[in-house]
């Protein structure tokens, strides 16, 4: 490859500014927000439209450069960094948020456009987004669609997936395919956009979408409850689910992860004695949805143990206590991060197996579960190993496939789960995603070694 011939071509595309080899500035685009996956990258490339994507994604095929693409860079499985000189193709400089369709309630976002600022934009014309997480300052909507991310809202509004109405994105070899606006139904051939979601940057990169927004809920209430184990958590969540249609969010945490986020961020304890297991649940309405979540709540549990919060600052304070657990676990070291899900009826028997069999194939492990009860999705934490011991990895993912669960839940497969995605996904399965990748991306140029 003759890389300084390259350069010129990016550099007459990009301008120089933005085709970056300073070790010390590519740095930060070649290690994962974990700092279990880092590795080197030719150069970082910083296209702001999406013609320079294009002509980009040309050279690079021509050259046989293979490229990275990514966004915030808050994914958690190792998808998004370099691994062998591929250069860093960096959507962030795509941050125009246009089209804002008050009347359809859509929206036209750059891959760039951070998931907050998003938000914003859709509050601002009297619209919300269906999608929330807590990196949601960070997470850009490129790398949101592209992992097809989930976040605390699934139970109500779905994964990324489920808010696209059309995408634009450019292919390996540069050529553009543009589905925009997007049509809310549109049945004519393949979903195009609904299979790049998910694709985690192995089939197009995605540069704009089409998204769709939903009304405004304002009214919000949160409580956080003590229960003595999952299962007392999801005999809860069953019936307030029942009792209250505007729940949106139900999540998950436990004793040693509640303690991990104390002592990290000087918290008061939320109760003045521990218990076995944690759920906090959102529920958000156009009117006061206090009163119904308190009447369902109240013939069901003790009321010293749980506590309601209807203001916006003691609704924050009750869910620091679960979005501050991936803050307060990094600060302790670097885990490894097993994102899995399983049938609702089996998370409890998961739960109580997996400290089981962490403890005999890694007894210095310290396991840290939470997640997304309403999804079955717990977050399988994991402290003491060291990030390429796989051996604690393997013991999840083998009892997940072996409940009927899948390995990965919303964080994708990345480099993390490649090893062991034949635990859930049959032959057959694999060999059609093949055969979509080969099609698409016939010389490996688009995130090689991601997924398969
Ligand atoms: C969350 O639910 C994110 O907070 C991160 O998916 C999970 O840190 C993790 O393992
Ligand atoms: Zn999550």
């Amino acid at each position: 490859m003759d890389l300084a011939a390259l350069r010129a071509r990016l550099e007459a595309i990009l301008g120089p500014d933005h085709v970056i080899t300073d070790p010390a500035v590519r740095a930060s685009y070649e290690v994962d927000w974990t700092r279990r996956y880092r590795g080197e990258s030719t150069f970082v490339l910083r296209p702001a439209a999406t013609d320079q994507v294009s002509a980009v994604l040309a050279a690079c095929g021509e050259a046989g450069l293979p490229v990275v693409p990514q966004g915030g860079n808050t994914g958690l499985v190792g998808g998004s960094i370099p691994r062998a000189g591929e250069a860093v193709l960096s959507l962030r400089r795509l941050d125009a948020i246009e089209d804002l369709d008050p009347i359809a309630g859509e929206v036209t976002a750059g891959a760039g456009v951070t998931l907050a600022a998003l938000q914003q934009a859709a509050r601002a014309a009297g619209w919300d987004f269906g999608v929330d997480l807590a990196s949601r300052d960070s997470a850009t909507i490129g790398g949101m669609i592209a992992t097809n991310a989930g976040g605390v809202r699934v139970l109500r509004y779905g994964p990324m997936r489920h808010q696209l109405i059309g995408i634009e994105a450019v292919l390996a070899d540069g050529r553009v395919i543009r589905r925009l606006p997007g049509l809310l139904k549109d049945n004519s051939g393949y979903d195009l956009p609904g299979l790049f979601a998910g694709s985690e940057g192995t089939l197009a990169v995605i540069t704009r979408a089409r998204l769709r927004l939903i009304p405004p809920r304002p009214s919000r209430a949160v409580a956080l409850l003590g229960l003595a184990s999952l299962a007392d958590a999801l005999r809860v969540l069953r019936d307030l689910r029942a009792d209250v249609p505007s729940l949106e969010a139900a999540e998950v945490f436990f004793p040693e992860g509640l303690q991990l986020v104390l002592d990290h961020t000087g918290l008061p304890a939320p109760f003045s004695r521990a218990h076995g297991c944690y759920l906090l649940v959102e529920a958000a309405a156009r009117d006061d949805p206090v009163p119904a979540l308190a009447a369902a709540l109240e013939s069901r549990i003790d009321p010293a143990h749980a506590l309601l919060a209807a203001d916006r600052p003691s609704r924050d304070r009750l869910w620091a206590y679960r979005e501050r657990h991936t803050e307060a676990i990094s600060a302790a070291g670097i885990p490894h991060k097993l994102d899995v899900t399983l049938p609702l009826a089996r998370l409890p028997e998961f739960e109580g197996a997996v400290r089981r069999r962490l403890a005999e194939v890694a007894p210095a492990a310290r396991p840290i579960l939470f997640g997304h009860a309403g999804d079955g999705n717990l977050h399988v934490n994991i402290l003491g190993p060291a990030p390429d011991d796989d051996a604690p990895d393997a013991a999840v993912l083998e009892l997940v496939a072996s409940l009927g669960g899948s390995i990965s839940a919303e964080h994708g497969i990345g480099i993390a789960k490649k090893p062991y995605l034949n635990l859930t996904r049959a032959p057959a399965d694999i060999s059609a995603m093949r055969a979509i990748k080969q099609a698409l991306d016939p010389w490996g140029m688009l995130n090689p070694g991601v997924i398969f």
